[in-house]
């Protein structure tokens, strides 16, 4: 059975929605840079162990990626998982997960990319938005594509609002995502491609707003 790290900032919503899915995968670790991340007490919870590096104890980027490295591979994890992880990762740490590595982030990419991503939707006046998976690669945001999740952006919508939307699909596509990863369904072809034996099916369309 394959072994995920899972690395957290904060809340952990999307963390707690892999550890109930069941995945056919061991969970080794969760490791968070902020020792008030709540998501860290979730996974107490679960009985799984945790850890904390403070990027601030750290110098430069460089050292807190590698003391980041150095914990995550005491578990010598086989995927390791950015749910929430909001610091960037610096090109020698990425190469070293290489095909291994994986985010969600809250927009439609290549949309979006960085921080913000439903208050520069609402903005822009964008009728869909949503949430991808994608491998991690050095460029921010930009690693191949794994799962999309779609969703209409109303009138009435807030940050928050739209937020909340997107959240719940993202804590149906990422268990799917790493459940494909473990059962070596899904996997990352050469550099820059995704490649998967699964069937792909054509399903149905989301207009937004609605024809009448
Ligand atoms: N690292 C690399 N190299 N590539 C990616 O695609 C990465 C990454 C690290 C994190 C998650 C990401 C997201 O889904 C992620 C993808 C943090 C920032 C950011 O600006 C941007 C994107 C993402 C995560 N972080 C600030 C920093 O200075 C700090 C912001 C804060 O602490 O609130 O690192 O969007
Ligand atoms: C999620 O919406 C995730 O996509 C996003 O932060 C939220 C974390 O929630 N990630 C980023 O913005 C990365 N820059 P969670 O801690 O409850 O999973």
């Amino acid at each position: 059975m394959k072994r995920i790290v899972i690395l957290i900032s904060g809340r952990g919503s999307n963390m707690q929605a892999l550890l109930e899915a069941k995945l056919p995968c061991q969970i080794a670790a969760v490791i968070s840079n902020r020792a008030d991340a709540q998501g860290l007490e979730i996974a107490k919870a679960h009985g799984i162990a945790t850890a904390v590096i403070p990027h601030k104890d750290y110098a430069d980027r460089i050292s807190f990626d590698a003391a980041l490295a150095a914990e995550i591979d005491r578990h010598a994890p086989d995927v390791v998982v950015l749910a929430g992880f909001m610091r960037i990762l610096g090109d020698g740490f990425v190469e070293r997960y290489r095909g291994k590595l994986i985010n969600i982030h809250p927009s439609l990419l290549p949309a979006y990319p960085g921080i913000a991503t439903h208050e520069r939707a609402l903005q822009d006046g964008v009728k869909i938005h949503g949430c991808t998976v994608h491998f991690v690669t050095p460029t921010l945001d930009h690693g191949p594509i794994i799962i999309q999740a779609a969703v209409p952006v109303m009138r009435e919508d807030t940050p928050q609002t739209l937020a909340a939307r997107v959240l719940r699909e993202e804590h149906r596509v990422y268990p799917q995502a790493i459940r494909w990863l473990c059962l070596n369904q899904v996997w990352l072809d050469g550099t820059c491609r995704v490649a998967s034996n699964r069937l792909e099916q054509p399903g149905s369309s989301l207009v937004s707003p609605g024809l009448e």
